[in-house]
């Protein structure tokens, strides 16, 4: 396993339409791996391959459910209700703004062995998978951002405040 390097916000690649997968091999499941220890190093909540540098459709993600998904070649096929709530991304360092998405997603993709499977995700884990089936379409969060972009360090700021009065 390794750590890659994340691409920032001004890198064309995170742009870019990202490529279904064919089929699997050795280097695909390097390259999950890999993207596994980079979101977990950056303690990212997941992960797409882009940002990685690689236009393929695959997206890692692990949002402290207790499970790991892989998603290949993924595609939302029902969405219901919606949330509104803070988002961030690894692309864009130091920076979260508030984005509404949908409150549930049903998502069909491919695992490892290019099975097909349905995975439902409410709440935190279907605001990951629409941030990262985005990242695949070349799309960033933020150009959904209700208001201003926000630096993390005003967040931090105003924690801080609020203890001092606590
Ligand atoms: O770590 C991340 N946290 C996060 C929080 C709210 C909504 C989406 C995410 S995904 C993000 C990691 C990332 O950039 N994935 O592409
Ligand atoms: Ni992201």
């Amino acid at each position: 396993m390794a750590t890659r390097n994340i691409r920032v916000i001004g890198d064309e690649i995170l742009t870019k339409k990202c490529k279904p997968v064919r089929f699997m091999t050795p280097r695909i499941l390097q390259l999950i791996d890999d993207m596994f220890e980079t979101m977990y190093g950056q303690n990212g909540a997941g992960l797409a391959a882009p940002q990685v540098g690689i236009l393929k459709q695959i997206v890692v993600m692990d949002v402290d459910d207790g499970n790991q998904y892989v998603l290949i070649n993924p595609e939302i096929i029902e969405e219901e209700g919606s949330q509104t709530g803070s988002e961030g991304c690894l692309s864009v360092p130091g920076k979260y703004g508030i984005v509404t998405r949908p409150e549930k997603v049903k998502v069909k993709a491919l695992d490892t062995d290019m099975k097909e499977f349905v995975l439902e995700g409410e709440g935190l884990l279907a605001r990951c998978i629409c941030h990262e089936v985005a990242h695949l379409r070349g799309e960033l969060y933020v150009d959904l951002v209700e208001g201003e972009l926000r630096d993390n360090s005003e967040l931090e700021e105003e924690e801080e405040g609020e203890e001092e009065q606590a």
